[in-house]
């Protein structure tokens, strides 16, 4: 019991602990990590990829030509696991910046007297604002659109906020 108890703990913890660890530490993926996703692509086992291969993963079916350094229209280990952290790296950039606007933008309505923030749901992917919920008239409505417009590193806002006095 004791047992189960020490690994439902551990399980916990891994599952806690392996997200931002992976976020945190692109290099130490390089490392170990991508050997066995670079096998997995390799599928005649020649430690190349060509395009074939590489495709099967989105960031290489957009991105193999800048991956392949050398331009020899395969990639090895190094170009693959290079350029895979380096996109995982910035994946995880823009996931924070995100989440940095969405709290940002609702900090700043918890200021505001009109809106009541919990009516209203602030959502943030890659710097394009969708705003969602009710607020109590359209002035209301048009700023919370301008505060959330104001808030550096948004691109847009979609305000789709819905009036309800
Ligand atoms: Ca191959
Ligand atoms: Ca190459």
């Amino acid at each position: 019991m004791k047992l189960n108890l020490k690994l439902f703990a551990l399980l916990i913890l891994t599952a806690l602990g392996s997200p931002p660890l992976l976020a945190a530490e692109p290099g130490m993926l390089d490392q170990n990590g991508f050997h066995a996703d670079f096998k997995k692509l390799d599928a005649d086992s020649n430690d190349k990829l060509s395009y074939a291969e590489a495709s099967k993963e989105k960031i290489f079916a957009d991105g193999f030509s800048r991956a392949d350094k050398n331009k020899n229209n395969t990639l090895n280990y190094d170009e693959y696991a290079n350029y895979k952290s380096a996109e995982q790296g910035k994946e995880s950039k823009r996931v924070v910046a995100d989440s940095t606007i969405t709290s940002k933008i609702k900090s700043k309505y918890l200021l505001e007297k009109g809106i009541k923030s919990f009516k209203v749901s602030v959502e943030t992917k890659d710097g394009i604002v969708v705003l969602s919920g009710f607020v109590e008239s359209e002035a209301v409505k048009a700023r919370a659109g301008q505060i959330a417009a104001s808030v550096n590193g948004v691109k847009s806002v979609s305000n789709g906020l819905v009036v309800k006095p």
